[in-house]
């Protein structure tokens, strides 16, 4: 059963989306993946926000750009932990995205990750995962030692 839904406004986001799923397929961590977006179809977002808790979603990663409200949509709906995704756009870069999710008001936050930070939100959510299970716990510890290990000590030219 999932324990992370991946959710992101359209097809379009998948690219960049598809970091967080990566990470989670490397911690072993099962979730979903589906498209919901805020203004195209405020029906599956509603649905999605109101089963959350009932088909055992800990954490849901939402991914939106420009006009992004599917994060903080989410986060009004269900009480299931929401990290937001901006994704770069091609008019605003992202900021809009960026400034789209991260301003929440109080009683209903998004754990808003950078631009594109998609791998982060995966890593993210495994830390919140990691909490109440030991063996996943194990695997991120692992996985950030490797990734510590993997820095040279010293730069060399290219
Ligand atoms: C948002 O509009 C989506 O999250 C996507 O980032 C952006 C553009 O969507 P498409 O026009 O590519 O479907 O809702």
């Amino acid at each position: 059963m999932a324990e992370v839904g991946i959710i992101m406004g359209s097809q379009s986001d998948w690219p960049t989306m598809r970091a967080a799923a990566e990470i989670l397929d490397e911690l072993g961590v099962a979730y979903e993946t589906k498209i919901v977006s805020a203004h195209r179809t405020p029906d599956r977002l509603w649905d999605y926000g109101k089963t959350a808790v009932a088909r055992g979603l800990k954490v849901i990663i939402a991914g939106a750009g420009g006009a992004a409200h599917l994060p903080g949509m989410m986060a009004s709906k269900t009480r299931v932990p929401v990290i937001g995704v901006p994704v770069q756009t091609r008019a605003l870069s992202g900021v809009d995205s960026l400034y789209s999710i991260v301003q929440m008001p109080k009683g209903y936050p998004v754990a808003t990750m950078a631009i594109g930070g998609a791998a982060n939100a995966g890593l993210m959510a495994a830390a919140i995962l990691a909490v109440s299970d030991a063996a996943l716990a194990e695997r991120l510890d692992a996985w950030r030692e490797a990734l510590s290990a993997s820095i040279p000590e010293e730069p060399k030219d290219e």
